[in-house]
């Protein structure tokens, strides 16, 4: 397999990508019949959400086996067949596992729930307060308390997410161990890689108290044993030995955590997620408070984990957009009126930072959300959740449709957009959620079509990736740090060297050199062609990409 830091790695939902069998879902041989497709946009391993058994609460994020395939995406020997005609293609497949915790129809909880005290030793029960409350103030991630009330032990058990998403004790060493042999037994099956779920909220604090400050994260995220459960499944799972490459989703995590889960010394894992750069969108933090972005903010962001990664030699997921984030292109670009532009210009600010880059389903062909107009359009646990909510807190049906509209996971859950058929060639069934009505326009068969098409652009910025050694090894340097609409930086590795210049915004604007940048030439843009000037006047959402070597 490639290096990884050569790599780009292209998320599948399956749920939505391609459906074989009619049945309205897509399924694992839907993947297997576009490998080839993959294999042209030039992407190297394939990390596909859970496909494992599961009620489907949270759309397979809710597990009941972790060793076997949910019949509606198909079978063991298809998953088999979808390994091999994957590395036959020299691509890797990496699972998503989600070790945080089990759904509550895994048997493990059933067990409990039967008063199997073994199996009541996986999950977090406690007491209540003295008055019956939940033990503590901590709020799920979906809404509401993080605790539910089992009568038979007159205890609560936590769930940071949904109520049938049951947090997994990782004290009791009988669950890591479970958890170990679920990873060896894929690793067997020729699995190439994993994404740890939520990882980072795995070691729970040693006393269950209330969160004074807010709604609990602070008491649970970056545990004081999680990068010992780390080193351990690496240690005993060979992950490295394997050449298993690793990434955690790191939520609300910090920069000296994630320097020590990624750098190769520590041997956690290959790289991780962190998401406060999808945050700048948030008013006061909060994801149901809608605000523009805060470009500034943004950029600082970026730039400081950008410096602080190179520095302590750890290793970003680099990113944009996965199945719970809305789509760039309409979150922070113009799908209207610069849909082509704004979207090469977003791409482009990624793939060239220092990480590894992730494009998610539909995001090379410029896919928009889902512009729902109305609530029994939506599927996701968490949008209901919140719908309920909000509508509790008084806000209007209008209103909240909007925050939906703009902030709902199930943006990135439309059907992936294959042509311009019924439901965008996704199913010759009836989809379980709606397709984006713009796939007469946006869709793979049309931009396969098209030589300067969204899709031609990210198969050439992956496979400068390749080519050039500064884009994969190369120092970062901020330029036009102060600079309101403009998000540029310098990369150099040996001798060669790029400077990246992106306009984040739709109306022109310029930069100014000291001087003249010497020995540089254009690579690649979206607009025309251009030489590097100490001065450059920027159409809108342009991005320009020079290279010395
Ligand atoms: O997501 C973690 C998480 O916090 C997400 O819910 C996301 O950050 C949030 O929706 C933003 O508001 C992981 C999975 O990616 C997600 O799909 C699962 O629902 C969640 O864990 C529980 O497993």
């Amino acid at each position: 397999m490639q290096d990884f830091k050569k790599s780009c790695i292209y998320q599948i939902y399956p749920k939505s990508f391609n459906d074989s069998d009619h049945d309205g879902l897509g399924d694992i041989m839907g993947i297997t019949k576009k490998l080839d497709y993959l294999k042209l946009l030039g992407i190297d391993y394939i990390w596909s959400t859970p496909f494992f058994t599961s009620p489907q609460n949270d759309n397979g994020y809710d597990v009941a086996d972790y060793r076997n395939i949910d019949p509606i995406y198909g079978t063991m020997e298809q998953l088999e067949n979808l390994i091999h005609e994957a590395q036959k293609r020299e691509l890797g497949l990496m699972l998503d596992m989600v070790f945080n915790h089990t759904s509550t129809e895994h048997e493990w909880f059933k067990k409990a729930m039967a008063g199997d005290l073994y199996y009541k030793d996986f999950y977090i029960f406690k007491d209540g307060k003295p008055d019956g409350s939940a033990p503590t103030n901590w709020q799920s991630k979906f809404g509401g308390s993080a605790w539910e009330y089992i009568p038979v032990y007159n205890q609560y058990y936590l769930h940071l997410f949904d109520q049938t998403q049951a947090d997994l004790n990782w004290e009791n060493p009988n669950v890591r161990k479970e958890l170990k042999e679920i990873l060896k037994f894929w690793i067997e099956k020729g699995i190439k890689g994993f994404r740890f779920d939520v990882i980072n909220l795995i070691s729970k604090p040693e006393i269950y108290e209330d969160d004074l400050e807010g709604d609990g994260r602070r008491l649970y995220t970056d545990g004081h044993k999680i990068h010992e459960y780390l080193k351990e499944i690496n240690q005993d799972c060979g992950l490295y030995d394997n050449g298993m490459l690793t990434v955690g989703e790191m939520s609300s995590t910090t920069l000296e955590h994630c320097l020590r889960y990624s750098n190769p010394k520590e041997k956690e894992l290959s790289m991780c997620f962190n998401f406060h750069h999808l945050k700048v969108d948030y008013k006061n933090q909060q994801k149901w408070e809608l605000q523009d972005c805060d470009f500034k903010n943004l950029k600082d962001i970026l730039n400081h984990w950008q410096i602080g990664m190179e520095k302590g030699d750890g290793w970003n997921a680099v990113f944009w957009c996965n199945h719970d984030q809305p789509r760039i292109v309409s979150r922070f670009g113009d799908d209207k009126n610069y849909h082509q532009e704004s979207a090469k210009m977003l791409a482009t600010m990624i793939h060239f930072l220092r990480g590894t880059p992730y494009v998610f389903q539909g995001e090379e062909i410029g896919m928009t959300n889902a512009y729902f107009e109305q609530i029994d359009q939506y599927r996701d646990v968490e949008s209901l959740n919140i719908y309920h909510i909000l509508k509790k807190q008084g806000k209007s049906e209008r209103d909240i449709l909007h925050i939906l509209n703009e902030r709902s996971r199930d943006n990135s859950r439309t059907p992936m957009q294959w042509n311009d058929s019924i439901n965008a060639g996704f199913t010759q069934g009836n989809p379980w959620i709606g397709t984006t009505l713009n796939y007469l326009e946006i869709n793979v068969e049309k931009n396969l079509q098209e030589a300067n098409s969204i899709f031609f652009y990210y198969q050439r910025l992956i496979q400068l990736r390749k080519e050039l050694d500064c884009i994969a090894y190369g120092s970062y340097n901020p330029l036009f740090d102060e600079h309101k609409a403009v998000f540029a930086y310098q990369r150099c590795y040996k001798d060669e060297s790029l400077i990246v210049v992106n306009n984040f915004y739709g109306e022109e604007t310029f930069v100014e050199f000291d001087e003249v940048p010497d020995g540089y030439h254009y690579l690649i843009g979206n607009y025309e062609e251009r030489s590097i000037e100490q001065s450059i006047i920027l159409k809108p959402y342009e991005t320009l990409v020079f290279v010395k070597r």
